[in-house]
């Protein structure tokens, strides 16, 4: 891949995109949000720090402001929170060119569809991740579990060649054709799941036994949106799916209890609130689901954070 591998948002997720691109050897780049960030990201020698079953690798990732450079940026992984893309996007906007390509990794649904209408000259692609990560320090994170990658294109077109990098870094990825019904079911897990995990400050796997008969009603409402929305699953299938995961993350903390534990602005609108409008939309009732949200922003407001 000759051009460089810039990736907007130092979050967990992209520094673990960032530390296995820059462990590949490939030529990758950090955006970072302030100059107090990039100051330290300076002051710490550059180094990022990816720790995984207990093994720590030191890597260099050379970090930059969007607005310290007018460098055309050509490939782009954009791994901020849902609420945070579209203000972080402007702020390197005058460096797309017309074949930039964008990679979407936020959770929920919406901010990409949001991209999508806000750059129609740009090839924007939308990705279900199911990686687990965390951050120990500023510039160091833990891959907590290992997951896969589904990359796809919301309009017809085959994989870009580039992302051929994707799997030198080690990146476990898979092209699918169809990447919305994916997202969709990702939506659905995520509601079934960072809810309760935020509401009773519980891991993944207590989120059947923490909301008792809320669970069941809640995953019948989820397979009703998800076939008002053109994806076909049985309850049975969808319950199975949910419960596989939450068993393959029962340790892990929802990336919705991290945010709340750090006082962050959860993705609460890009997730139960997608999911609640979409349904109002459709003309579907799904009672458990909007008492979810409810209890959620009821939650978040006492906990003096936003409700969206
Ligand atoms: O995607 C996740 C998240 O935390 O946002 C799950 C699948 C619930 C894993 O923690």
């Amino acid at each position: 891949m000759s051009e460089p591998l810039y990736i907007l948002g130092a979050g967990s997720l992209g520094l673990l995109w960032a530390g296995r691109c820059a462990r590949a050897g490939l030529d990758c780049r950090l955006l970072l949000r302030t100059p107090q960030a990039l100051q330290q990201w300076q002051a710490g020698g550059e180094a990022l720090l990816l720790e995984q079953g207990g093994d720590t690798t030191t890597l260099r990732v050379t970090a930059e402001l969007p607005s310290s450079s007018a460098a055309p940026i050509r490939r782009l992984i954009v791994s901020t929170k849902a609420w945070a893309v579209a203000e972080a996007l402007e702020t390197l906007a005058h460096r797309l060119q017309p074949d930039s390509q964008l990679v979407l990794l936020q959770n929920g649904l919406g901010s990409q569809q949001a991209v999508s209408q806000r750059f129609p000259d740009q090839r924007v692609l939308y990705a279900s991740v199911t990686d687990g990560a965390w951050k120990r320090a500023a510039n160091h994170v833990v891959w907590a579990g290992i997951g896969q990658t589904l990359l796809g294109d919301p309009q017809p077109g085959a994989a870009p060649a580039w992302l051929e990098a994707l799997t030198q870094a080690g990146i476990d990825w898979q092209w699918t054709p169809d990447i919305l019904p994916v997202l969709w079911v990702k939506l659905a897990i995520n509601c079934a799941i960072n809810p309760i995990t935020a509401l009773h400050d519980c891991p993944n796997g207590e989120v059947p036994d923490r909301a008792g008969a809320q669970f069941p009603a809640l995953l019948a409402d989820l397979q009703v949106l998800l076939a008002s929305q053109g994806v076909s699953m049985t309850l049975a299938a969808l319950s199975e799916r949910i419960t596989r995961v939450i068993q393959a993350t029962a340790a892990n903390s929802s990336s919705m209890r991290q945010d709340v534990h750090a006082g962050r602005r959860t993705e609460i609108d890009f997730i139960l609130g997608h999911a609640c409008r979409s349904a109002r939309q459709a003309g579907v009732a799904t009672p458990a689901l909007d008492a979810l949200y409810r209890q959620l922003q009821a939650h978040l407001a006492r906990l003096g954070l936003p409700q969206d």
